[in-house]
């Protein structure tokens, strides 16, 4: 599923999604080159399916932008320099709270590749069409994270033998007493995964304004709701943690695959967690033409939970044929895996073309898409129809 920029409301460029009411005005904020717009209060932006053909990095001024709240992003004057502190409270023999300076001058600074992907990912392709956001497939992207290991923060504080889960609160505030503040909770085991970071870096560079900075969280592996961006305080919890953002919202039916029959409520519901296998193509837009009798190169991107990927293949008959993909370096197993495939397409007309992955744990992606409610990991096989003149 490519998108294509298609015209221009009062002077702005605009960009088509590929559903009904998917045309979106491209517009450039601060750090930022001109992104397709969802919403401006707060800012939600995606990223346009292009951008992912540049690299198996997404630049940081192409990365998506996600908020809940509508005052978000807090202002930079509350983010900067010595304003900005970070605590850790709760079930701990020894608090702690300092500036991002001197976290990372306190603990080992390492780094992790890693997608970042928003649950409601391609929300707007969902049929039935679903509430919330309505994206399509660009609230995603993979950078190189910097930062210190949770774990180690964690361990320093000397947690109490009671303690059972952690919090992470943003700087961002409701705006009005009525909406729940965006607070996110791990479970101690997932909060000690040497994998899961506080991140001061993005490709080498501070985080965006609009990415969290100066200091975000990075659940390698799971759902964007969880990375908090703007994060100033960790709490150690005893008891399970009850809020709005943890219980009802982001949840998924407990089920293998999570989806119910569309239109149907699941009867239970657990947290979103890690992402499930995606994969895309990323060198050709929806429309796009080919020239028939040469070899064409179809280059993609798949990345999946954290097991790594094992394989992709490639149809441009509906499935009836399947040609392997020759995968690129491998950015570690949390990160977008480059494929690339030359496909020889034949005599003129059109093409569905089709990229499938398979991990290394055997998981794949479905034909058919799955439904839920809230319209959440979708992973699909998508497809990019092209014209062969
Ligand atoms: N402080 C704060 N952090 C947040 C959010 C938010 O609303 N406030 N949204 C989360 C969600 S749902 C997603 S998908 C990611 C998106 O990260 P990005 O904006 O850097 O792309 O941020 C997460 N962190
Ligand atoms: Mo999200």
């Amino acid at each position: 599923m490519g998108g294509l920029i298609s015209g221009r409301i009062q002077g702005k460029e605009t960009y088509d999604l590929p559903f009904e009411n998917g045309v979106r005005e491209l517009v450039q904020y601060p750090q930022k080159r001109p992104l397709i717009r969802l919403t401006s209060r707060p800012p939600q932006l995606e990223t346009p399916m292009a951008v992912f053909n540049e690299g198996v990095l997404t630049p940081n001024d192409a990365f998506f932008v996600r908020y809940h709240l509508a005052g978000s992003p807090p202002s930079k004057a509350m983010l900067e320099g010595d304003a900005f502190r970070v605590s850790l409270a709760g079930a701990v023999g020894k608090p702690l709270e300092m500036t991002v300076a001197e976290l990372v001058r306190r603990f080992e600074v390492v780094e992790v590749t890693a997608v970042n992907q928003c649950s409601g990912n391609g929300r707007g392709l969902f049929l039935p069409r679903v509430s919330g956001g309505q994206m399509g497939n660009g609230a995603m992207g993979c950078a190189r994270w910097k930062g210190v290991r949770l774990a180690d923060v964690l361990k320093s504080a000397e947690l109490s033998a009671g303690a059972r889960q952690v919090s992470f609160d943003g700087l961002d505030r409701p705006p009005t007493p009525g909406v729940p503040d965006f607070v996110k909770v791990l479970e101690m085991d997932q909060a000690l995964d040497p994998d899961v970071l506080l991140a001061v870096e993005m490709n080498g560079e501070p985080l965006p304004w609009l990415n969290g900075f100066p200091l975000r969280l990075v659940v390698p592996g799971h759902y964007g709701t969880y990375w908090i961006k703007h994060l100033h305080r960790i709490t150690v919890l005893d008891s399970e943690y009850k809020g709005y953002w943890m219980d009802p919202a982001y949840r998924i039916p407990d089920d293998p695959c999570a989806h119910v029959a569309p239109g149907t409520k699941p009867r239970r519901t657990i947290p979103i967690g890690r992402f499930n296998v995606r994969s895309f193509i990323t060198s050709h837009p929806e429309g796009g033409v080919v020239r028939a009798g040469e070899m064409v190169r179809v280059r993609g991107i798949a990345f999946d939970g954290g097991a790594g990927i094992r394989e992709v293949t490639f149809s441009a008959d509906g499935g009836r044929n399947w040609q392997g993909a020759e995968l690129g370096r491998d950015p570690g197993r949390f990160g977008f895996r480059e494929w690339t495939v030359d496909w020889q397409p034949g005599g003129k007309g059109e093409r569905v073309l089709w990229a499938k992955a398979t991990n290394r744990l055997g998981e794949s992606q479905p034909l058919e898409p799955l439904w839920n409610p809230a319209g959440y990991m979708r992973n699909v096989v998508e497809s990019v129809k092209v014209r062969v003149a």
